[in-house]
């Protein structure tokens, strides 16, 4: 049977594998997403961006934060090989938090993040933390304010493969503190947290996920 492909996956991928994607395209966020902010953040899908975005603004006081996620309706599990991908830009480079994760909640989850509150240049973390313990590592990764592929792929077999722009990041794979318990179901999670008194922002041009049936 022949194949066709579509931007980088194959339509046979159905056969073997879930695939779930959002190029953000349209006027609101799919039924799936769940927004939630403090201090009056925004979730804004923006169609007059080059393939449709979505828009994480935090409200203008530190501490203040917007989110997305699958509301906590959890469907993946790195038993069944989860890889997350998302597309993403970052608005401004100081004095902000930014995760883009694989959660399940708050003790358990995988991870990009970084927290910049000094003002000046760092790097990216790759994270694992299973039951509140925490594998942290730096990428090597150095944050900044231009479009980039972010991946994290999750082997049943106990290693986690973090990628940026197709280039496996130092410190990658973890292979401790994986959230693999039975119950850990995760979700996409986007989130973006003001570390001064002003609004920062991230877009989002896409987001997939997929993992093994
Ligand atoms: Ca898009
Ligand atoms: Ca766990």
């Amino acid at each position: 049977m022949s194949v066709k492909v579509h931007e980088a996956f194959s339509i046979d991928s159905f056969q073997d594998r879930l695939l779930w994607y959002d190029d953000f395209l349209g006027d609101q966020l799919k039924d799936e997403w769940g927004a939630s902010a403090t201090g009056g953040g925004t979730s804004v899908v923006v169609d007059a961006q080059t393939g449709g975005i979505v828009r994480l603004t935090t409200g203008a006081t530190s501490g203040n934060f917007t989110r997305v996620d699958w509301a906590d309706i959890r469907s993946l599990h790195v038993s069944k090989k989860v890889t997350l991908e998302d597309r993403v830009k970052l608005n401004q480079a100081t004095n902000l938090e930014a995760i883009l994760a694989l959660y399940f909640d708050a003790s358990n989850r995988i991870r990009f993040q970084f927290n910049e509150t000094v003002g000046g240049a760092i790097n990216w973390n790759i994270e694992c933390r299973n039951g509140g313990a925490t594998t942290s590592l730096d990428s090597g990764v150095t944050i900044d304010t231009d479009y980039h592929i972010y991946r994290i792929e999750a082997f049943p077999t106990g290693q986690v493969h973090f990628y940026i722009d197709g280039v496996e990041t130092a410190n990658s794979p973890i292979i401790t503190n994986i959230p693999d318990d039975a119950g850990d179901y995760l979700q996409p999670f986007l989130r973006i947290v003001a570390r001064e008194d002003a609004a920062k922002s991230m877009d989002a041009d896409y987001v997939v996920v997929r993992q093994e049936i």
